[in-house]
């Protein structure tokens, strides 16, 4: 698994598409390839500019879901749940999101992909600073 987010990592860093700094994470969900790249690392409170590749068992690239990004903060002291909701938009072959973060901490994203009826959801933890 780290091998293969290894390769992917260095397949998107030799085509440019993300940048050596951003913050990158890699898991499978439902038979697709997904990789997350955030362009702050750590990601901040604020704004965060996600970028989301899905490929299928192929190889290939996805474009023709439809992708949410879902990203949540448990209750704690003093707060309630956080969960908020932005869809991706398609750029060229992949899917990009403005992620807004508005506390510090730890975030759950989870990365929603639909297509023919089906929806595939890849789970990433990210630490907000
Ligand atoms: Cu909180």
């Amino acid at each position: 698994m780290k091998k293969i987010i290894l390769v992917l990592a260095m397949l998107f860093l030799a085509a440019n598409v993300v940048s050596a700094k951003d913050y990158i994470v890699a898991k499978k969900a439902g038979g697709y390839d997904v990789v997350m790249a955030i362009d702050k690392n750590p990601p901040v409170v604020g704004n965060n500019n996600v970028t989301i590749f899905v490929k299928d068992a192929s190889g290939k690239n996805v474009t023709d879901a439809r992708v949410v990004v879902d990203y949540s903060m448990p209750a704690m002291p003093g707060m309630p749940p956080m969960n908020y909701k932005t869809d991706a938009v398609l750029q060229g072959s992949e899917y990009k999101a403005v992620m807004n973060l508005s506390m510090a901490g730890p975030w759950n994203v989870a990365v929603k992909i639909s297509k023919a009826g089906k929806t595939a959801i890849a789970k990433f933890s990210i630490d907000a600073r």
